[in-house]
């Protein structure tokens, strides 16, 4: 049994709630170690990760590592919120009562870590002194020391923000037990994987992973789920899966800033990395704050809306990761940036790795090279043509690694929300943007977020996947309640944010995407920002206002008149059908707002109208 006392006392950890918490996990756990960890420790941590052979040399100050091969992913159908009261059941946060689900965990994790080291994470989810740093603080256990080492890059790790927290007992408990990964029946009716978030008491409680999005927990169970419920209890913030980016005009010295979700797969790692177009380089420059949450409140003084990313790290999907897609990706897992590789592919004679779209075409020499599960490239069977890295591959690197990190991104104050944007995939209809002015139209707009089926045996061909505000995976109260909570928090600041949808994704008949994407997609943004500075005014569609062909500035795009009049261009037959869709999805959930209902019938009407 662990000496808890020794350990706390050796490392200086004071605080009272914070001692009382670690001794009760020590003990259900019956981990035989505790080690309170500050981000000072990661050198020796990585030393005795590679001596145990947890990771792997990847090159001067960088890792690899993999995970079970049944283990690679966020488990959406394992992943719980639990609280005292039914009525916080949704649509989508899986909502099962704390008095059932706190035994079952606690069941699951006693004696589960005995032999390991119970690690002691003290964390904050925000710049220290953030006006949200109350809602910050956690504290997570875990037996994992890679998981330790991902926690160090993706979130502000040190003692001293838990020892002189405001509120000594306010701090999100966040429980890791990675459980005999072997041996949980993953997919079976008896599996025993629970990633459980008991949202009003401010636990978390996650059983039987060690990979990224389950077991960080101060990224999604607390960045994301309870923090959009501890938003929405204490009625002061919205916390979104957004990314969050800047964009400085050169030549009139005006800096915006603009915050958005987009479904996975839809490119938001990609544009919150962006650089501005060639073209446009010498004019405008873009800022990087965060690629994955936002947490977005009303300043009681100014009136104005801010956001800030409460991350400390980037946990982004390596697969087609590349100079074109994302060059400061690259340049933030360069050597000596201590970057974390996951289940990509790797050469243990070169301590190179690879993964699908880093390079055209694999390493054309397969001698050494192993693919995720360790397998031998050069020991495949004929026509064996499987992924060298898993499609859900990572790499974890910290912001201040990311070449054009924003000079404020750790700014207390957050910065200023200029637009919220939403990012939908779609392969016709949805036009390149369209800016919307009014509030509840942009929020029944990221209500009916999605994206549309990638295969046949995802869904209907041309019908979305409704992803609302992107963020399914990760609501933790009920969807009418979110809707009113957006429409009140954002109807507080004295001058709303602009909302807009925005496409990269359509198609022409032969399959050809009709915008060239990626850095490109600057374009769409400044012609917004333009938008609300009342420098140009669009098109006023039933759906929203879009540019003309003029208002866009294409300097060194290359785009044929027809595909441009596409992407410009409502298709009213088909926003139509769409409208149709949105009735049945948005019925399902109870008590929305009677604002997002005017605001559906008010484009359906409008639609109809234009027909
Ligand atoms: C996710 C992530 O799963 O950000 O969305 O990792
Ligand atoms: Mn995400």
């Amino acid at each position: 049994m662990a000496d808890v006392e020794a350990a706390l006392d050796q490392a200086g950890l004071t605080n009272p709630h914070v001692r009382e918490y670690v001794h009760y996990w020590a003990d259900l756990t019956g981990a035989d170690r505790i080690e309170v960890v500050s981000a000072s420790d990661d050198a020796r941590l990585a030393e005795e990760a590679l001596a145990a052979g947890e990771l792997l040399p990847a090159g001067e100050g960088l890792y690899y590592s993999r995970s079970y091969h049944k283990d690679t992913a966020r488990s959406e159908e394992r992943t719980i919120v639990a609280t005292s009261n039914p009525s916080d059941a949704g649509v989508y946060n899986n909502w099962r009562p704390s008095s059932e689900m706190k035994p079952l965990l606690e069941g699951k994790m006693r004696g589960a870590s005995a032999g390991k080291t119970m690690y002691v994470v003290p964390y904050l989810m925000a710049p220290p002194g953030s006006p949200l740093e109350a809602f910050a603080a956690g504290v997570e256990l875990t037996d994992s020391r890679t998981v330790v080492m991902h926690m160090i890059r993706m979130a502000r790790v040190g003692i001293d923000y838990i020892n002189e927290l405001a509120d000594p007992n306010s701090f999100v408990r966040a429980v890791h037990v990675t459980g005999d990964l072997e041996n949980l029946g993953h997919g079976t009716p008896e599996d025993g994987r629970y990633f459980v978030t008991v949202a009003d008491e401010r636990t978390i409680l996650h059983f039987g992973s060690s990979y990224g999005g389950n077991a960080l927990l101060g990224k999604i169970a607390h960045g994301l789920r309870q923090a959009a419920y501890d938003g929405w209890a204490s009625g002061k913030f919205l916390s979104e899966q957004f990314m969050l980016l800047g964009i400085t005009d050169k030549e009139t010295g005006k800096k915006y800033h603009i915050c958005g979700g987009f479904p996975s797969a839809s490119g938001k790692t990609n544009l919150a990395m962006t650089l501005a177009p060639d073209a446009l380089g010498d004019r405008y420059y873009v800022d990087f704050y965060g690629d994955d949450i936002a947490w977005l409140w009303v300043d009681e003084n100014d009136g104005k809306l801010y956001g800030m990313n409460p991350e400390f790290g980037v946990f982004g999907v390596a697969k087609d990761t590349n100079e074109a897609t994302n060059p400061t990706a690259l340049d933030s897992i360069l050597p000596g940036s201590g970057a974390i590789f996951t289940n990509i592919a790797y050469n243990p004679d070169t301590h190179e790795v690879w993964w699908e779209g880093k390079t055209k075409n694999p390493p054309e020499d397969v001698t050494g090279w192993e693919d995720w599960k360790g397998d031998k490239i050069s020991e495949r069977a004929e026509g064996d043509d499987s992924p060298w890295a898993h499609p859900n591959s990572r790499f974890t690197t910290t912001l201040s690694n990311v070449p054009n990190v924003a000079p404020d991104f750790n700014s207390p104050a957050g910065v200023p929300i200029d637009a919220i944007i939403f990012g939908g995939r779609t392969r016709d209809r949805e036009p390149l943007i369209r800016a919307i002015t009014d509030l509840a139209e942009g929020v029944y707009d990221g209500l009916t977020l999605g994206a549309e089926a990638t295969f046949a045996a995802e869904g209907v061909d041309g019908q979305l996947r409704y992803d609302p505000m992107s963020m399914r995976p990760f609501m933790s109260y009920p969807e009418g309640a979110y809707a009113a909570h957006w429409l009140k928090i954002i109807g507080e600041a004295t001058e709303a944010p602009l909302f807009a949808h925005v496409n990269w994704f359509q198609r022409g008949e032969d399959g050809h995407f009709l915008w060239p994407g990626y850095r490109d997609n600057l374009r769409p943004l400044l012609w917004l920002m333009q938008l609300k500075a009342g420098e140009v005014s669009g098109r006023q569609t039933p759906v929203g206002i879009i540019p003309t062909k003029e208002e866009l500035n294409l300097e060194g795009v290359e785009i044929t008149p027809e595909d441009l009049d596409t992407i410009l261009t409502i298709d009213n037959a088909r926003w139509q059908q769409e409208i149709a869709n949105r009735d049945v999805h948005l019925s399902a959930f109870h008590d929305l707002p009677e604002e997002i209902w005017e605001a559906h019938r008010r484009v359906k009407a409008d639609l109809e109208a234009d027909a």
